[in-house]
């Protein structure tokens, strides 16, 4: 590895080292103070090239917040009193469903996030130098992980086409995204319909960086209304104002599957079910979510059987998870190139098009780049043989941290650093690109 990449590698382990609690790992030293659910699957594939144990110590804090019905939560809170972080546990009080978490386990959200998790379980074994203690590890998280996708295809595959819904814009991981704008517009919401709260977020970061206080109001909205539905999808699906089925979830589910079949192979189990999944999601995804004109997969907002014509840089994620054809993924490319989504001399990858009248550059995900998006959109080029163009969004990976720091989004006129400092997944991705790399040369050295 060249002397800069060292110098950045160890850069990254000094943030994770930073944010780890003891038991896991938070987001950013102050925004984010508490374990959540997607960002941990990606620490712990920055941790497995050189932490084993930290690496499934951080799988296994967050599956110790999974509900009885096998809802993995967005957010474990690390003590029940929480003052730093807004909506804390007396917000979504979780207790109000009989599958919540008990009272001796840690306080939760209310809501999911994308499945990542069994792609992080099996990356942690294949980076694994202790393959029987991976194995067991992996033995010992198998029926949570097949708990929670099997939650996801019970609960929320309202169609049964495979396509599961998210509920919360925050479900989605991309709070912000100008693909909610028209469903949150949707929702008429007054002051005297929400509970009393104040932002917290705001003390740390600049407010034209996050999501507007018009926004946050649909977002309590939106957590009283599941709260008071007892969290049964049952009810809430029967006329939830957000009911969105998404490309970004459904892509990393597709993923998930694979991965989860490969975790049941190793272990001896029946890999079928786990298959059948990810085929029929696939194909819920080519047949509703795919856009023939626009080259690209865009989200389907359920509550109005309408798709949601914006396109985003999680439109490009079903390459991470084989989805497309060759075919399509010619056409997704050319929408990269030619329809200026990128622009030209800029940062990639934006997380919205530049051609949607709703892109800004560094207000959170309606435009900045973000490094988990570009990490699946590498490995989307790679599925597809475009190996130059996996290569320059990996050096444009690199250079952003290098350059201004770990930050959680950067601005993709200017690459400047945006929202927290120190932020762990940008670390622990840019650890991956870089330990990735290392371990393929060596394993070519040793041939
Ligand atoms: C952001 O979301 C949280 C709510 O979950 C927030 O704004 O308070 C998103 O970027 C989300 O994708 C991420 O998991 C979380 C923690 O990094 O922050």
């Amino acid at each position: 590895m060249k002397n800069q990449d060292m110098a950045l590698a160890e850069q990254a382990k000094g943030i994770l080292h930073q944010n780890w609690l003891g038991t896991a790992t938070k987001p950013a030293p102050k925004l984010y103070p508490h374990q959540w659910s997607w960002d941990s699957a990606f620490i712990a594939m920055g941790y497995a090239h050189y932490d084993q144990a930290k690496a499934m110590q951080e799988l296994r804090s967050l599956f110790r917040g999974q509900w009885s019905n096998g809802f993995l939560p967005h957010i474990v809170f690390r003590q029940r009193e929480v003052k730093d972080y807004f909506p804390g546990p007396d917000y979504w009080q979780t207790e109000r469903s009989p599958e919540g978490p008990k009272p001796h386990q840690a306080a939760t959200s209310g809501i999911i996030q994308p499945p990542v998790h069994a792609t992080a379980a099996w990356h942690i074994y294949r980076h694994a130098s202790d393959k029987k203690v991976a194995k067991h590890f992996l033995a010992e998280l198998f029926p949570r992980l097949k708990a929670w996708h099997w939650y996801l295809y019970r609960e929320r595959d309202i169609d049964n086409n495979g396509l599961v819904y998210i509920r919360h814009p925050w479900e989605s991981g991309q709070d912000n995204s100008p693909m909610w704008d028209a469903v949150l517009n949707r929702i008429q919401v007054t002051r005297e319909m929400l509970p009393p709260y104040r932002r917290v977020d705001l003390n740390e970061i600049d407010g034209s960086h996050r999501p507007s206080d018009r926004d946050y109001d649909r977002y309590v909205y939106l957590m009283v209304q599941a709260r008071e539905n007892k969290y049964a999808e049952n009810h809430i699906q029967k006329n939830f104002p957000f009911l969105i089925q998404d490309v970004l979830f459904n892509a990393l589910l597709v993923k998930a599957n694979r991965d989860l079949a490969a975790i049941a192979e190793l272990l001896g189990q029946d890999a079928q079910p786990f298959q059948t999944w990810a085929n029929k999601t696939a194909q819920g995804m080519n047949s509703q979510l795919w856009n023939a004109e626009k080259r690209i997969y865009q989200s389907y907002d359920r509550a109005s059987q309408q798709p949601i014509p914006i396109s985003v840089a999680a439109g490009f994620s079903p390459l991470y998870a084989d989805v497309p054809t060759h075919a399509q993924a010619i056409q997704m490319l050319k929408t990269f190139y030619d329809s200026n989504f990128c622009g030209s001399g800029s940062w990639t990858v934006p997380s919205c098009s530049r051609q949607e009248a709703m892109f800004d550059p560094s207000r959170y995900w309606r435009g900045p780049v973000w490094i988990n998006l570009n990490w699946l959109l590498i490995q989307g080029f790679e599925n597809y043989g475009c190996y130059h163009e996996a290569e320059q969004l990996r050096q444009n990976s690199l250079e952003l941290p290098r350059r201004s720091g770990f930050y959680e989004y950067f601005n993709p006129d200017t690459g400047a650093g945006l929202g927290s400092a120190n932020f762990s997944w940008t670390a622990s991705l840019v650890l991956d690109l870089l330990l990735k790399e290392q371990a393929a040369d060596q394993a070519h050295s040793n041939l």
